[in-house]
């Protein structure tokens, strides 16, 4: 097998990038060639994506990818779930994605559960009940101009590649988390879109990792300096393809995939899809491979990033390592909350309703910013180590080591306190899990890699930087901590 340059391009909620890697046997380098902020922007009471500015950062970083490594010989793209982009009969975009945290989405809850009850629907898709999941988002639009004007639905890698490519498509990770997709065949469930009234065709057919989408169009040829290169499918859900960057040795592992959320799990060959599941709120998304990542979304960094936010707009101090080394001087759990309250989800004055939220458990609020960012880290390991174990309850699946991957690893506090509380080593990195993930399964695809996920993630661990943080301290400060979240 040869050597390959593959361009993975990787959107999460709060930034853009395109990588390069260079994949060989035995080799695995990935370098950022392009990194762009991803800002929504709400018009008219809205919040959406800016998705003409995150397709023209991606031009410009496949442009500069192309000049650097003179020519690509794929691309790969993922990108966060659940949102889509309406198409009119011509194919053009009606209108900007709607981000997953307008609080419209939510309305369509009762409408969607009169029609499919949640314990059905959870039987069929599998899927943890979130006001976003794009079902509701769907339900939510019926009525509106926009959504009798729309013939398909494309989630936003899909959109991406139809717009570099001219192909339609809807790569079957990501069309996990939409709700109409069926667990346990993993093809759309015609069932339930009949049920809900949304036309047949508004979703594409579905398409495999590793299967080729299209070839860029002349017009993007022409934008780029690049040549008839194929985009393949990857993990186009980003979550996907950081799991298949999970640098693990064995099958007994959990992950936390921690980035704007913390998506904490494990890897299974099929779905669980218990009742005891649906009321932990457990997830069965698809994995590359076949594998299901039975996870559960935790809050995440989010909290960190939207109180900078608000700290920087109020003009205090907004540099998240001085905070973090702060509050590494904090006394551990001087208020810990349950970060999976609902009142976190929407933009907004985060640290403001964590105070809230501890005076509701008879806390004393964190005074301060050093104390509300310790609070925040104390919070988020508290929920992986609830999660770490509940997935194993409900999975059978035995771990003994946690993997940590995306811009968490690089909170070393928080790679520590998640050792301490889960009782077990955290491996922390790559910070850029899914887009090695995303770069990994191109390069099978094009034959530079052989094998499974087992392969994959020996060529990771041979190639990639991973830091081990040991458990320490006391369980019972962790077990008195989390009853104090209950209240
Ligand atoms: P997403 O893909 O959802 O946009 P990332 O995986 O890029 O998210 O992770 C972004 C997060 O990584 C930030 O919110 C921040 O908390 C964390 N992070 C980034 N750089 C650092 C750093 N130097 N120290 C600690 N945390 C960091
Ligand atoms: C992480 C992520 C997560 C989804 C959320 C909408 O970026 O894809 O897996 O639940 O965004």
């Amino acid at each position: 097998s040869r050597e390959l340059t593959l361009a993975a391009v990787d959107l999460g909620a709060s930034s853009g990038r395109v990588m390069t890697a260079r994949v060989g046997p035995g080799r695995l380098d990935l370098a950022e060639v392009h990194r762009f902020p991803n800002r929504p922007v709400r018009t008219a009471g809205t919040l959406q994506w800016d998705v003409l500015s995150l397709y023209a950062g991606v031009l410009d970083g496949l442009r500069a990818a192309g000049r650097e490594s003179s020519g690509v010989d794929a691309i790969g793209i993922d990108s966060w779930a659940v949102d889509v982009g309406l198409l009119d009969a011509d194919g053009a975009l009606l209108g900007n994605p709607v981000h997953y945290r307008d609080a419209r989405h939510g309305t369509a809850v009762p409408a969607v559960h009169a029609a499919v009850p949640p314990a059905e629907l959870y039987r069929v898709n599998g899927l943890q009940h979130l006001p976003f999941n794009t079902v509701f988002q769907l339900a939510a639009m019926r009525g509106t101009a926009r959504f009798a004007a729309a013939r398909q639905a494309l989630l936003v890698p899909d959109l991406l590649a139809y717009w570099l490519t001219g192909a339609r498509a809807a790569e079957v990770t990501n069309a996990s988390t939409t709700g109409l997709l069926d667990a346990t065949t993993r093809q759309w469930a015609p069932g339930l879109l009949e049920r809900l009234e949304l036309p047949r065709d508004l979703l594409p057919g579905l398409v495999q990792p590793g299967e080729e989408v299209g070839r860029l169009t002349a017009e993007v040829r022409a934008e780029t300096g690049l040549g008839e290169v194929p985009v393949i499918a990857v993990g186009s859900h980003d979550t996907a393809s950081a799991v298949v960057g999970v640098p693990a040795s064995s099958d007994r592992f959990a992950y936390v995939s921690c980035g704007t959320w913390s998506l904490v799990g494990v890897e299974l060959d099929g779905p669980v899809l218990t009742e005891a599941g649906r009321a932990a709120g457990f997830t069965n998304e698809l994995g590359v491979d076949g594998t299901v990542r039975y996870l559960h979304n935790v809050m995440g960094l989010w909290l960190l990033q939207e109180s900078l936010r608000t700290w920087a707009a109020s003009g205090l101090p907004a540099d998240l390592p001085d905070l973090l080394a702060a509050a590494g001087r904090v006394p551990a759990f001087t208020a810990v909350v349950d970060v999976d309250d609902p009142r976190f989800l929407p933009p907004g004055d985060v640290p403001g309703r964590l105070a809230q939220a501890c005076g509701e458990t008879g806390q004393a609020p964190p005074q301060g910013q050093a104390e509300t960012v310790r609070c925040i880290v104390d919070s988020l390991a508290l929920a992986y180590r609830r999660t770490v174990r509940r997935a194993q309850e409900l999975s059978g699946r035995a771990v003994d080591v946690v993997h940590l991957v995306g811009g968490g690893a690089r909170n070393a506090l928080l790679c520590q306190l998640t050792a301490d509380a889960c009782g077990l080593p955290v491996l922390a990195g790559p910070v850029e899990a899914a887009a090695l993930g995303n770069a990994l399964v191109q390069a099978r695809a094009l034959g530079a890699v052989t094998g499974g996920l087992g392969e994959m993630r020996r060529l990771l661990r041979d190639t990639q930087q991973l830091v081990e943080y040991r458990p320490s301290g006391s369980a019972a400060a962790w077990d008195a901590a989390e009853a104090r979240v209950a209240g």
